[in-house]
């Protein structure tokens, strides 16, 4: 059986991590389209610096752990593997490693990572825990004043290509079973992941409200994921 997941910021939000389309999709007031965006870059670096330095912030502040369904989709992942019962990917949208740091090994982080930094002359990708600005000087090259503030976080923005659009597409095209957890459907290419599943697939929306895609699914569970997934997994 081949197993495809999908998660979205409603996995983390247990967790602490806020969603995106909750609470407004509001950042100190900024919409999402306005920090998550070449454009919103290029018009305001400082503001969307600020907006990664507080989330970076915040992903490594010691209260914020994987939760149950994270360390659920981990172990589920470890029995089917080892149980050689066919292929197993979970695609997340999120760019903090909570499903990394609860065990998961085949995770393919569509919209990036928040724990690297991007070279924008060189696309050379470091690990990073610290601050971005326009005076964080490039890690290689700390030197060459051309290079100050060369680096952005490692994320996808409107507009950018996600990660991994191939092995994604193979994955969804070979599914038996495709479960999206914690997300609103509303953002592509990872809304369409569940029109390119095969007939036979069966597919599940785990999410506390009913989205744009819950008519694609062959069930909707609404409730919280954590609670959901241990449940649905076991
Ligand atoms: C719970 C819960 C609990 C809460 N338990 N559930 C086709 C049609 C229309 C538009 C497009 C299209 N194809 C492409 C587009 C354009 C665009 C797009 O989709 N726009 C739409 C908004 C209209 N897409 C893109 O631009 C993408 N790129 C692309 O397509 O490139 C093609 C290309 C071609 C050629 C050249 C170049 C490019 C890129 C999209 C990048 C999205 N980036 C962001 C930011 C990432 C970095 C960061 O984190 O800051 O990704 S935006 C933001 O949205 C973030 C998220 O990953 C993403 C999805 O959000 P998610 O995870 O679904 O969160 P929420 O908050 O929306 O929902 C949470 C859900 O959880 C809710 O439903 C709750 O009910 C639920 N929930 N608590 C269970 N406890």
């Amino acid at each position: 059986m081949n197993v495809l997941i999908l998660t979205g910021a409603g996995i983390s939000a247990e967790s602490g991590i806020p969603t995106f389309r909750d609470a407004n999709g509001l950042w100190e007031g900024h919409a999402v389209e306005e920090v998550a965006t070449p454009q919103g870059f290029a018009r305001n670096p400082e503001l969307v610096q600020e907006f990664y330095n507080q989330r970076r912030r915040a992903l490594l502040n010691p209260e914020i752990q994987p939760n149950a369904a994270h360390v659920a989709l981990a172990d589920f992942e470890r029995e089917h593997v080892e149980k050689a019962r066919g292929n197993f990917l979970l695609v997340t949208q999120n760019i903090d490693n909570l499903h990394q740091r609860a065990g998961s090994q085949n995770v393919l982080p569509m919209h990036g990572q928040l724990l690297q930094a991007r070279c924008t002359y060189t696309e050379e990708v470091f690990d990073w825990t610290e601050d971005l600005g326009n005076d964080t000087p490039h890690p290689e090259d700390p030197d060459n004043d051309r290079m100050r503030g060369c680096l952005r976080p490692n994320v996808v923005w409107f507009g950018e290509m996600p990660i991994g659009l191939n092995r994604i597409e193979q994955a969804a095209t070979s599914a038996d079973l495709f479960i999206a957890i914690g997300t609103s459907g509303v953002v592509y290419p990872a809304a369409g992941i569940v029109a390119q599943t095969p007939p036979h697939c069966r597919r599940i929306e785990v999410n506390l409200d009913d989205t744009p895609a819950s008519s694609a699914f062959d069930e909707t569970i609404h409730g919280s994921a954590s609670v959901e997934i241990p449940k649905l997994l076991d």
